[in-house]
């Protein structure tokens, strides 16, 4: 497949990177193993050391007894069923809502903590939705049902940026507009975008199946379905995540989700309105310090976050700094991150690592 994707980099990411001897291993499940984000997930396990005793692969009835590979040792994917999770300690999900919906109360159930990808539970006042360098204290709160939330990728890497910023001048209000990558649609959609880009190239007829519209050579301003208020559900999850995870109801943020034709990254056009005068100078020096941020803005140079640069890196880059001249106290920037690392995978992971250092 045409995708364009470097070598993983794991810097300036907190979180604990290897397992040192001695330590404690944990067994693990990954469900939703085959998928984009589930693969992703095994590969993080690996290269971050995650110190893992058995490592359990669990998909559909589709892919049971498919193999993945692991440490260099090949792991049999099994159907999910409910005794999936005995002796399991950390289940990390990504196999859909509804899925997630029945097996994430089991796992639990079964003792294990989760760790899910999915929607579900993000807005469950006895869920914590987590993102390390935001909120990693209320992990505390995974006790109480024993699921822990990630929140939607587009979210992640929009409040990775926005929390310093916050707790220096309080943000008003954000208004952003997204330019999400088919990836975030699962493995399906990056596949059909390689096809109809290689189909509209030699003048072939395309048939949209995954994305309601042609992705290739195309922009679709819709991401997940509609709501009454008619926002979609991708638009609405970025406003409710946010002021649950900066723990600020005050926050009034409005979203537009658009699906581009990349394979990896997100990027986001975010303007902010603070209580407090911050100038864009100020804006860089705070960003520069941040843990999983990275400052890439020389315009004399061209220099700025794409999509291709963030692929397969773990830090969330923000560039285009500067401020709104149209308001008093306005920030414009231009944020970009790889959706299934730090918007899925990564910070999924990153939880598991903070929850066996304090809590396990
Ligand atoms: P994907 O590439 O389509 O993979 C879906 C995975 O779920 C596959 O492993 C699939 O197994 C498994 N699955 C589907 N139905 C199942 C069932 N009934 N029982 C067990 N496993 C089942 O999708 P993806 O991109 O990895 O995304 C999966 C989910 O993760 C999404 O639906 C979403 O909830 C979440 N997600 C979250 C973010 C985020 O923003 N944090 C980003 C992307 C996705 P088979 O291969 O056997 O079909
Ligand atoms: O489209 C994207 O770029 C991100 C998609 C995320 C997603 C896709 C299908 C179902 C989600 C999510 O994480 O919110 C869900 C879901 O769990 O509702």
């Amino acid at each position: 497949m045409a995708v364009t994707k470097k070598k993983a980099q794991t810097k300036a990411v907190p979180g604990k990177k290897t397992a040192s001897k001695g330590k404690r291993l944990f067994n693990v499940a990954v469900v939703g193993a085959t998928g984009a984000v589930g693969a992703e997930m095994i590969q993080i396990l690996e290269e971050r050391g995650f110190p893992v005793n058995e490592l359990k692969l669990l998909a559909s009835e589709r892919s049971a007894g498919a193999k993945l590979t692991f440490n260099g040792k090949k792991v049999k994917v099994e159907e999910l069923k409910k005794d999936s999770f005995k002796g399991i300690d950390i289940a990390l999900f990504s196999p859909g809502a509804s899925v997630s919906a029945i097996y994430a109360p089991i796992a639990a159930k079964a003792g294990c903590v989760v760790i899910d990808n999915t929607s579900q539970f993000r807005m469950d006042k006895d869920v914590p939705l987590v993102v390390p360098e935001v909120n990693p204290h209320a992990i505390a709160g995974y006790k109480k049902k024993g699921i822990i939330a990630n929140p939607n990728c587009s979210t992640i890497q929009m409040v990775v940026a926005l929390k310093p910023i916050h707790d220096v001048a309080k943000i008003k209000r954000v208004v952003v507009s997204t330019y999400q990558a088919a990836s975030g649609a699962g493995k399906e959609a990056m596949e059909e975008l390689a096809h109809q880009t290689a189909d509209l190239l030699s003048g072939r007829d395309l048939k949209p199946s995954v994305f309601a519209h042609p992705i290739a050579f195309n922009l679709i301003p819709q991401i997940d379905s509609f709501l009454d208020n008619a926002y979609t559900k991708e638009e609405m999850k970025m406003v409710n995540e946010t002021k649950k995870i900066m723990e600020d109801d005050s926050i009034k943020v409005t979203a537009t989700t658009v699906r581009v034709p990349v394979f990896y990254s997100h990027s986001e056009s975010v303007n902010i309105e603070t209580a407090k005068k911050i100038a864009a100078d100020e804006v860089k020096k705070i960003l520069k310090k941040a843990p999983g941020v990275k400052v890439v803005d020389d315009p004399a140079k061209k220099a700025y976050p794409m999509p291709i640069d963030a692929a397969g890196c773990d830090e969330t880059f923000v560039g285009r700094i500067r401020e709104d001249e149209s308001i008093k106290n306005g920030i414009n920037m231009w944020i970009v991150a790889d959706n299934i690392r730090k918007g899925a995978a990564l910070n999924a992971v990153q939880i598991a690592e903070i929850l066996i250092e304090k809590y396990l």
